[in-house]
């Protein structure tokens, strides 16, 4: 045997029209809230400004920096933005460059063994060697 429920909605025309207007405007204030928000800035921050004036850009540089001695030589390096370091590993002791800068760090050089990275925007890196934070090495990108 199949019952039939019924279940009686009792609600007058007033209120089903207060709850339309209350959901409209729920939806409209949605629809500003979305098109008004503030968009988020993209990866990698504000892009520097490009130099103005005659001079032409210089053309990007890669310098070396020799892994020695437990040394990094040059310790302190000076380039420019758009500039690659290439560090090369002449100990026969295994070395990296390591740095609180997310793709500024290398694996493990062994002897000969390189490792490059283009600097694309200014400021002071400092990086020091994984397995030897005593070596210390700075790249100032103007
Ligand atoms: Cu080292």
């Amino acid at each position: 045997m199949i019952k039939t429920y019924h279940i009686s909605i009792n609600m007058s025309k007033a209120t089903l029209t207060t709850i339309i207007a209350i959901l409209a405007a729920a939806l409209a204030g949605y629809i500003i809230w979305a098109a008004t928000r503030p968009q988020l800035l993209p990866a990698g921050g504000p892009e520097q400004p490009s130099p103005t004036g005659t001079a032409t850009a210089a053309k990007p540089q890669t310098y070396g920096v020799e892994i020695k001695n437990f040394t990094f030589a040059p310790a302190n390096l000076r380039i420019k933005s758009g500039d690659t370091v290439k560090w090369e590993n002449f100990d026969s002791v295994r070395h990296s460059v390591s740095s609180t800068f997310s793709d500024l760090n290398s694996e493990l050089l062994s002897v000969g063994e390189t490792f490059k990275y283009t600097f694309k925007n200014a400021g002071a890196y400092d990086y020091d060697c994984g397995p030897h934070p005593n070596m210390k090495g700075k790249i100032i990108v103007e």
